[in-house]
């Protein structure tokens, strides 16, 4: 596992913001698969054949079938140090906030204050017909897909399918904090699904010192000013240990 460059530890107790977009691979540590590694959950279905809504209209069974199996997952599984040290960065920078593609809320569940959801949220239903977000735990699958509560209309998960736009809200809020930050950080995303794969391009349009964490190489290997090779689960807490001792040698408690 890399060290922690010095310079990635001056960088961070300079910063005024910081800003860490996150994939399913912050999530691999927890158990929860990825989309696209060998493990992926797309190994055996295709993001086509599952999550858009094409799919989800031809059979909302199956899809629905998809979700609830994930679903079952992320409520089994617990955040992992990745997760754990997001939350600890929070004390040592004046403004984190953490952009995640994830729909697996396991940022919320570690702690983090502000989460910018990019891709909804699995834990959150939708109804087709009232636009009710619905969040009861028993949904009534008795003809085979939930109803709404409130109208009987058929009720989706609350996430972004492929051909969708993203939240509008959450999608400025993260431009604007990808264009203003002083330190971006891409964690665990292959970085191919747009419009979140452009942050960290934008990011380092605008100046900021750009960092990857990943096993692997992506697109944004080709430009980030450092590229930590390893796991998130490792790394962040360690990128952590690094900035509490020095802002402690500084002097700098919170
Ligand atoms: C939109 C939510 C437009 C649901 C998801 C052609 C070119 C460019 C773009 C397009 C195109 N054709 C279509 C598009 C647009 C499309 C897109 O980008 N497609 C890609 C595939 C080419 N985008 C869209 O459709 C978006 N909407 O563009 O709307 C529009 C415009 C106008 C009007 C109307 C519409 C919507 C995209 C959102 C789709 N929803 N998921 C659900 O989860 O079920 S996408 C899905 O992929 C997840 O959200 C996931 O987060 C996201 C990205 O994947 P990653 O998170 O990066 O995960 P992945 O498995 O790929 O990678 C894991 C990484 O972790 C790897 O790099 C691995 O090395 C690393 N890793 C593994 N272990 C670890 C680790 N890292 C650290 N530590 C470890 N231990
Ligand atoms: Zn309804």
């Amino acid at each position: 596992m890399p060290n922690i460059p010095e310079k990635l530890v001056r960088r961070l107790a300079e910063a005024e913001k910081v800003v860490v977009l996150t994939g399913a691979g912050i999530s691999a540590e927890s158990g929860v698969p990825t989309f696209r590694g060998d493990d992926g959950l797309w190994k055996k279905f295709s993001p086509e054949e599952l999550a858009n809504f094409d799919a989800f209209m031809k059979n909302p069974q199956m899809v629905w079938e998809w979700y609830q199996y994930r679903r079952k997952i992320v409520e089994e599984v617990q955040p992992n140090p990745g997760h754990a040290a997001l939350v600890e960065l929070e004390k040592w920078v004046p403004s984190l906030v953490v952009i995640t593609q994830n729909v697996d809320n396991l940022h919320q569940r570690a702690g983090s204050r502000h989460v910018i959801e990019l891709h909804g949220n699995i834990l959150r239903n939708r109804c087709l017909e009232c636009g009710r977000i619905v969040t009861e735990k028993e949904l009534d699958f008795s003809d085979g897909v939930p109803r709404c509560p409130h109208c009987g209309g058929m009720l989706r998960p609350d996430v972004v399918w492929f051909g969708e736009m993203l939240p509008e809200e959450a999608l400025r809020q993260a431009y604007e904090a990808a264009e203003t930050c002083d330190v971006f950080f891409s964690v665990g995303t292959s970085a191919v699904v747009y419009p979140a794969a452009s942050l960290p391009e934008i990011a380092f349009q605008h100046g900021a010192f750009v960092v990857e964490v990943n096993p692997e190489p992506t697109p944004v290997t080709d430009f980030a000013h450092i590229v930590l090779r390893g796991k998130s689960g490792e790394i962040l807490p360690e990128l952590v240990a690094e900035i509490r001792k020095f802002k402690s040698e500084n002097q700098q408690i919170p």
